[in-house]
């Protein structure tokens, strides 16, 4: 039996038969077809996050002159408050709330009687004392189900004080995780933010970076390097940003995206209404620093930015070979297990790979197909639930902003060679026989564990700790514990020499794992049929 298999063959017929086709064995040969983005079955230990937490803490969330007010109970708010490590530097004329959290801390009797007035208590109470120039409202789960119109405080927030207000119903229950989160935060975004701005543009080689949020630094990173070659980076979405940045991202002649998942919507709403063409790229890993530098320059088709290009390129490899070799050496053979959001999975990888690490299984949380298999799949994804209850937006081009680098025909010809608008997702780069796994819930994750016994397993703070007590190196691949960046040519040695203490570290040799010293009961997990 496989690994798969035996972890499937402890579930009742049911339960097998759904977590089965989010499960695959890799082969190359094959489709390699995986479910996706589908909701979590009730009852099951989910890892995934919220809706919420998609909208407010992850795409919004970095935006450091946004003052965010979460509308409901107070633990929504305190628990999507700093923990992502999103960093974001002080810049004179930008306000940065980033430090704070503000919420309405709705109680029973506001969700008795209606949160509205609490609400506009709470913005009164932030003109007061902060006077900021944006309010963001973000609804959690009982105010969608008490019906607070929170779009109709947000106008008598603009009316009243002359501010931009934008409301987002991200209530948590709505959609798949994380990923209706994003959809949600994109759409309001391009509605009320995106070609609002005036900024003057002289470079013409002026990129966004989409989908970069700035954990640990990785955005400050990429756009470091980015402008040693000669980049003007007008806006990053949404790591250490300001809504300034974001109103102008339509000035940019190229949007690179980063994370696929969570900002994909807007990459191709901007260029449906601006003409700005987008360009998947990866700045984890040394190989995919090196791939995405050359594509960009292969864009922007220069040759004295192509010259650059190549003259950073090995000065920064130059300053990190010997380190790389030497970490190169220690974990070259070494196996691991990567479970996380909707991008990362895919991108570490390739780090993992200039290391001679293994990756033998890897998964998101709320991945859609398009992260795993590739956009190709898209037309052939059937509506999932959120579509019932998330709007689709679209755009038609802006006369008057509407603008383009390169020639109809020439921009034809890079989505042809899939250099532009396409995204190849996770599967490809996998070898045959790892396994690709969607939606893993904390059973799974234990089994998967027991059974493949990688070096070190890569996730986040519900599963971390379960791993090492059971003795296997876990590192958080969602905050990168305390450290970073991991982004380009320098964070690649930040990873080396993080993932290299950990893994020589002898603590997890003495960890007596539970199923090694008592038998396993009949009927539990671990024993008889899970569910
Ligand atoms: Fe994109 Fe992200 Fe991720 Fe994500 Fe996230 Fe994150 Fe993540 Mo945590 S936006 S999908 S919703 S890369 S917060 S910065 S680490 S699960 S893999
Ligand atoms: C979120 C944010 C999160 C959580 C990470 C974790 C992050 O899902 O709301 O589970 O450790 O990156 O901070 O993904």
């Amino acid at each position: 039996m496989s690994v798969m298999e035996k972890v499937l063959d402890q579930y009742n017929s049911r339960v097998y038969k759904n977590r089965k086709e989010h499960m695959v064995t890799v082969n190359q040969n094959e489709k390699n077809e995986i479910a996706a983005n589908v909701r979590t079955i009730p009852g099951i230990i989910t890892q995934r996050g919220c809706c919420y937490a998609g909208c407010k803490g992850v795409v919004l969330g970095p935006i450091k002159d946004a003052f965010i007010i979460t509308h409901g109970p107070i633990g929504c708010a305190y628990y999507s408050w700093g923990t992502r490590r999103h960093k974001g530097k002080k810049e004179e004329g930008v306000d940065n709330f980033l430090q704070y959290c503000f919420s309405t801390d709705m109680q029973e009797p506001d969700i008795v009687f209606g949160g509205e007035k609490k609400l506009k208590k709470a913005i009164e109470e932030a003109m007061d004392l902060f006077q900021p120039k944006t309010i963001m409202i973000c609804s959690t789960c009982p105010v969608g189900l008490i019906g607070d119109d929170i779009h109709a405080v947000a106008k008598w927030a603009e009316q009243e004080y002359g501010i931009k207000c934008i409301a987002f119903s991200c209530e948590g229950y709505k959609g798949v995780s994380q990923s209706a989160g994003h959809h949600i935060a994109n759409n309001q975004l391009v509605r009320y933010v995106i070609g609002e701005g005036d900024r003057e543009i002289k470079n013409k080689f002026a990129i966004n970076i989409l989908g970069e949020y700035n954990i640990g630094g990785d955005g400050w990173e990429t756009e470091r390097l980015l402008k040693r070659i000669g980049y003007e980076v007008v806006s990053t979405f949404t790591g250490d940003s300001s809504m300034e940045d974001l109103k102008n991202s339509h000035k940019a002649n190229l949007s690179l995206v980063q994370c696929h998942r969570s900002i994909n919507y807007i990459a191709e709403l901007i260029e449906s209404k601006y003409g700005v063409p987008w360009m998947k790229v990866n700045f984890i890993g040394v190989e995919g620093t090196i791939e995405s530098l050359r594509n960009i320059a292969k864009y922007f088709n220069d040759p004295e930015l192509t010259a650059r290009t190549e003259a950073v390129i090995a000065d920064e490899v130059d300053l990190i070979e010997e380190d790389m070799a030497y970490y190169k050496s220690k974990l070259k053979g070494k196996t691991a297990a990567i479970y996380v959001g909707g991008s990362r999975a895919h991108h570490y990888q390739t780090l993992l790979d200039d290391l001679g690490v293994h990756t033998v299984l890897a998964g998101y949380e709320f991945g859609h197909r398009e992260e795993y298999e590739g956009r190709e799949v898209i037309p052939f994804v059937k509506p999932d639930a959120d579509s019932k209850n998330i709007e689709s937006i679209t755009v038609s081009p802006d006369l008057e902003k509407y603008h383009v680098y390169l020639s109809e025909e020439d921009v034809s010809r890079l989505k042809e060679e899939k250099l532009l608008d396409y995204y190849g997702g996770m599967v490809k780069d996998m070898s045959d026989g790892t396994y690709m796994v969607d939606d893993l819930n904390h059973f799974e994750t234990e089994e998967f564990l027991k059974l493949l016994k990688p070096d070190i397993f890569f996730s986040g703070i519900k599963d971390k700790y379960v791993a090492q007590k059971g003795g296997t190196l876990s590192r958080q691949l969602h905050s990168y514990d305390y450290s970073g960046p991991y982004s380009c040519f320098r964070g690649a040695v930040n990873f080396a020499r993080d993932i290299t203490m950990g893994i020589y570290t002898p603590a997890w040799s003495y960890v007596k794992t539970p199923w090694k010293t008592a038998p396993i009961l009949e009927g539990t997990l671990g024993g008889g049929k899970a569910c």
